[in-house]
């Protein structure tokens, strides 16, 4: 989007808050999506280009914030036939041979490396069919679902529904050989299927509310619900182990997942049915949004392979409503990474999660590589210890550290954010301390067994940490 004399402009609201929330959003707020009215190819507005007629090849990479492309190559401005082309690479490399297609998908942050070829043709324009809004899927007869049995109105063929255009004017260079490449060539040797020797991790997509009432897309894990970027790591595979990620979109719209330095192959998509409960979603300032928790899950059993074209090497999937999608990955780089959806305003927002890659230091607080959330100059000096020992039963000790006297709140949250226990609640001095936890909740009665959130709030600094009781 630009304004009228040409600056870029943003979108600084979300005219779409949900009813009843209080507060109201501070401004500038965050926004759902964002869907520009603009297309720009290396920076420039459906630019043109003159070619021979020959075979050119295309390196396509979508850095749109939200919108999905369902490119064609047509003959014509509107109207017209699409005409075909060969994918020849994916992401992370080349296919083992090209795929022909008349119809590409591309969502943000995937790559797409093409053969076009020019020869016998005037002109051909790069168009887009994809929606104005969200990405739902495509329906059985190739049209693009509206995600309730209908089709989804595509772009606006006289704007965002054009890309660039090709004009075929150029001499023919006698002196450059015209590529070979074409159907059946080989491209590169066997693309050899990874074979887990790790865990298989399940995680899902689930669509929350922050404190405001904003729409927050999540990630989180079938076991524990969504889970915020500050809370602890939940995958953590060690290096050089291959493991299998199995992620259900419980949300209404196609994500391309990203993971981080990681090369995957995607093994297959299946449809799911399953209930999504609503739990409180700790924010990273304390409060709470509204998250989720993935339950009664069935397969569909309608597994299918993953399109000749997303045969090779990726890095991103598109990972569409109501469907699990299996990718397998070596984690052969050992470190903190982060695995998030690539729509921009959803990974900002809070689509995001570390993971981590090897042993896990369980020492100086920083149990995990998480960064406690911390305000001010001081905040470096405020530190919540891991619990020991842990897993505990029925007792455990909670360490933490002040920078400042002040007043401190300790609390123990269960894994649907309700508060189990006020541990705390009082002024200390500056310094390291210790508070023991029985194992009892404010009523004095035992808990069960399971996972439960420990968080400690003085002034502006805040984290929280995860602890395990088993009995
Ligand atoms: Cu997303």
């Amino acid at each position: 989007m630009f304004t009228d004399d040409g600056e870029l402009f943003f979108p600084s609201e979300d005219p779409e808050i949900e009813p009843g929330f209080e507060p109201l959003p501070p401004g500038p707020s965050a926004i759902a999506e964002f869907f520009g009215d603009f297309i720009l190819v290396n920076g420039a507005p459906w630019p043109k280009l003159e070619v021979e007629p020959r075979k050119y090849r295309i390196r396509l990479l979508n850095g749109s914030d939200s919108r999905f492309y369902v490119f064609e190559l047509r003959d014509a401005e509107m109207g017209g036939t699409a005409q075909e082309f060969y994918q020849i690479g994916t992401d992370n490399g080349l296919l083992m041979s090209p795929v022909p297609l008349t119809k590409l998908l591309l969502a943000p942050g995937e790559r797409a490396d093409l053969v076009i070829d020019f020869a016998g043709q005037t002109e051909l324009t790069l168009r887009n069919f994809g929606p104005d809004d969200p990405f739902k899927g495509f329906n059985p007869d190739g049209t693009v679902s509206d995600g309730e049995g209908g089709v989804a109105d595509p772009a606006d063929p006289a704007t965002t529904g054009k890309i660039m255009k090709f004009v075929v004017n150029q001499p023919l260079d006698a002196n450059v050989p015209n590529a070979t490449v074409g159907m059946g060539t080989i491209l590169r040797p066997n693309i050899v299927p990874l074979t887990q020797n790790g865990s298989t991790r399940q995680l899902v997509l689930f669509e929350g509310l922050d404190e405001y009432g904003r729409l927050q897309p999540l990630l989180g894990t079938l076991e524990e619900g969504s889970l915020a970027w500050f809370e602890p790591i939940t995958e953590n595979p060690m290096v050089d182990e291959v493991e299998v990620w199995e992620v259900y979109n419980a949300t209404e719209d196609g994500h391309p997942i990203h993971l981080h330095l990681v090369t995957f192959q995607i093994i297959n998509r299946e449809s799911f049915t399953g209930d999504v409960e609503e739990k409180d979603q700790p924010q990273h300032n304390g409060t709470f949004g509204v998250g989720g928790i993935l339950e009664n899950v069935v397969l569909g059993g309608d597994a299918r392979d993953p399109e000749d074209n997303e045969m090779g090497w990726k890095d991103t999937a598109v990972m569409l409503p109501g469907e699990v999608t299996r990718v397998i990955a070596k984690f052969d780089r050992p470190g903190r990474y982060v695995w998030h959806c690539h729509i921009l305003s959803h990974e900002d927002h809070e689509m995001m999660r570390p993971f981590y890659v090897g042993q896990m230091v369980a020492e100086k607080g920083g149990d995990q590589g998480i960064e406690g959330v911390s305000a001010g100059q001081n905040g470096g000096s405020y530190e919540l210890l891991q619990n020991t020992p842990n897993p505990f039963n029925p007792t455990t000790s909670i360490g933490f550290r002040l920078a400042a006297a002040g007043a401190v709140e300790l609390k123990i949250y269960n894994v649907r954010g309700q508060e189990v226990r006020t541990l705390a609640s009082k002024s200390f001095p500056a310094g390291a301390h210790k508070v023991e936890w029985d194992g009892k909740n404010n009523l004095g009665q035992s808990v069960p067994s399971g996972v439960y959130f420990y968080q400690l709030r003085s002034g502006e600094f805040s984290q929280m940490k995860k602890m395990v009781m088993l009995k």
